[in-house]
């Protein structure tokens, strides 16, 4: 038996009224444009981690790169591969998907789908090349002026440019859908996908305007760049990016999650109500990365930072939904008591084990984010192996393991093909768990300790000082051999799905739960998204107008830009 969850007695499911959801299977044409993004991502994934496990090796002073790879090349490529371009594809696929399955749409146009996914396509393949070729050095925060060639910026830019065709390919269906059906509200998967692809095009207009200074100056075009309002457009984007993540792994939390143990969704109006709040207070905090940049002043910081603490409500709702939801299912099924409820879920369900798991994960991830957060506090941990550690136990952890996990059930629905070594699926998860925890608490304790992040160099001459935190990386190194691993189970189980080719008798379905029918209706407000959007691109602007004038109204020196490799 492909799935754990078929042994478990089936717990009725019938379609909400308010929440159409639409039952029938996508076309094949449809699913080939979604296993294409699954399938790129799964190469980024796959690559990603081979450079991840080599990294570990040389911070824990066991490997020296080679000059003709050397540490930052790879450290590029890693950051790159990992968090703009695995999670990015994912998303774009399992949005297009549950857009397009939410929305019943007869004869819909893929073409604007596939040209968003060939334009994204291109630009990675530059971007990556480029780096790979050793001409783009610069991280994946690209930071000015650190000067890659061209080709890099063209290539994130192109990519880009691709996530904003998905993007307009998911709020057409939904205006399709809000045309035809007036009185209806939107199927809630796509009410997610769309708030966060708008969410997403708000932050991505500042990345854009930054590859509009960046792209001349490598061009040699202009002689400098002002180092600083790079760094703020760039951060503008980067906080954004990484609540895009969230919502990608939300949007899953929510909605397939309690499919798995035959739940419903806790409540529409508070899962609707979680996503406007993150598409509203995404973008005005990104000067929380840029607490110790000069030119910008307290007064800035410090709002910044209490807005950060105004994101973090949305994701205690999200907590708060979730188990809610393990609850309402858990008491329908006559189950009582916090322990008989945890043994209720079904564990060995690959998918529901690998998002629980994420989500175990991400209550320590949430706390660090707090730290990180807090003005004074930051300043402890800022640049140290502790911030490598926080975003590894959130987008590393939580994020990229619930995708892992929803993959355990997309393949399947996508190819028609049962899933291959679901045992091997199972261990996978658990294995990302146990490395993910031991490879980011140590991270986070030799940060802790002073261990820098970003350096190629680990043993500082051998300074007694850095011997403090060898213990530390060492560990670290190990806990990134088990995700390693743990990764190629992924790669195995993927390819043996496909490879197999064993056509599974029942077609796999990938579900989408329906709303608690004693849960409230949604207002009506909540689907009016153009006027969310308005107000997020207010609030944006409220937030950046200020810091924005402050830089410009200082003297501006401008840096010609340099390769340092
Ligand atoms: C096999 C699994 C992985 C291992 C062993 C690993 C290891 C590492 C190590 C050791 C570093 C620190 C390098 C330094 O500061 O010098 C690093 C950086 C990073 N990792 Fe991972 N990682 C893994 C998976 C992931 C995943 C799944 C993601 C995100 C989806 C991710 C995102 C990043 C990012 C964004 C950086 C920062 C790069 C920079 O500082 O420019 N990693 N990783
Ligand atoms: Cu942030």
């Amino acid at each position: 038996m492909a799935r754990a969850e078929l042994e478990r007695p089936a717990l009725p499911r019938e379609p909400s009224d308010t929440i159409p959801i639409a039952v029938e299977a996508a076309t094949p044409a449809e699913n080939r444009l979604v296993l294409w993004h699954v399938y790129t991502a799964t190469a980024a994934l796959t690559l990603g981690a081979l450079f991840g496990l080599l990294q570990g090796f040389s911070r824990a002073g066991y490997l020296a790169m080679p000059a003709y790879f050397d540490y930052y090349r790879m450290l590029t490529a890693h950051g790159v591969l990992m968090a703009l371009v695995f999670t990015t594809f994912f998303i774009t696929g399992i949005c297009t998907y549950a857009t397009y399955r939410s929305i019943d749409r007869p004869g819909r146009s893929l073409v604007l789908a596939w040209g968003s996914f060939w334009l994204m396509l291109a630009g990675t393949v530059m971007a990556a090349v480029t780096i790979l070729a050793g001409n783009a050095s610069v991280l994946y925060t690209f930071y000015a002026p650190l000067k890659a060639s061209p080709y890099f910026y063209f290539g994130a830019t192109l990519l880009i440019l691709g996530t904003w065709g998905v993007a307009i390919d998911i709020v057409a269906n939904v205006v399709w859908f809000k045309r035809r059906h007036p009185a209806e509200r939107i199927p809630l998967p796509a009410y997610m996908c769309a708030t966060t692809f708008i969410m997403w095009v708000i932050a991505t207009l500042g990345v854009v305007a930054e590859m509009g200074i960046l792209i001349p100056w490598s061009l040699g075009f202009t002689s400098g760049v002002d180092v600083e309002l790079t760094r703020m457009l760039f951060w503008y984007f980067g906080h954004p990016l990484v609540y895009f993540w969230i919502m990608g792994a939300y949007i899953i939390w929510y909605t397939v999650v309690p499919a798995t143990f035959g739940g419903r969704i806790f409540s529409d109006a508070l899962t609707r109500l979680s996503f406007l709040m993150l598409l509203l207070f995404s973008t005005p905090v990104g000067i929380h990365h840029q607490f110790v940049d000069p030119g910008i002043s307290a007064g800035w910081k410090w709002l910044h930072m209490l807005l950060t603490y105004g994101v973090v409500i949305p994701s205690f709702m999200t907590a708060f939904a979730i188990f809610a939801t393990f609850e309402l299912a858990a008491r329908r099924a006559g189950v009582r008591g916090f322990w008989n409820t945890i043994r209720f879920l079904p564990w060995r369900d690959p998918v529901f084990a690998g998002a629980a798991c994420a989500m175990l994960l991400f209550i320590p991830g949430g706390f660090g984010g707090l730290v990180n957060a807090s003005y004074s506090m930051d300043v402890l941990v800022h640049n140290t192996m502790w911030v490598v550690g926080h975003f590894h136990i959130t987008v590393g952890g939580p994020v990229a393991l619930t995708f892992v996990a929803a993959a355990y059930a997309l393949v399947p629905a996508l190819t028609g093909r049962k899933l291959f070594a679901p045992n091997v699926a199972l261990a996978q998860v658990w294995l990302w768990f146990g490395g993910m925890t031991l490879m980011s608490l140590s991270m986070h304790w030799a940060g802790l300790l002073g261990a820098p992040r970003r350096t190629a160099e680990v043993s500082y001459l051998g300074s007694t000082v850095a011997q403090e935190w060898h213990p530390q990386m060492v560990a670290a190194a190990l806990g990134g051999t088990l995700l390693f691993i743990s990764i190629l189970m992924f790669v195995y189980v993927a390819v043996g799905t496909r490879l197999q080719n064993q056509v599974a008798v029942v077609p796999p379905q990938f579900r989408f739960a329906p709303v608690d029918e004693r849960a409230m209706p949604p207002p009506v407000v909540f689907d009016r998204l153009g006027v969310w959007a308005m107000i997020a691109i207010a609030l944006a602007l409220l937030a950046y107008a200020g810091p924005l004038v402050e830089q410009f109204s200082q003297p501006h020196f401008l840096a010609p830009g340099m390769r340092t490799w």
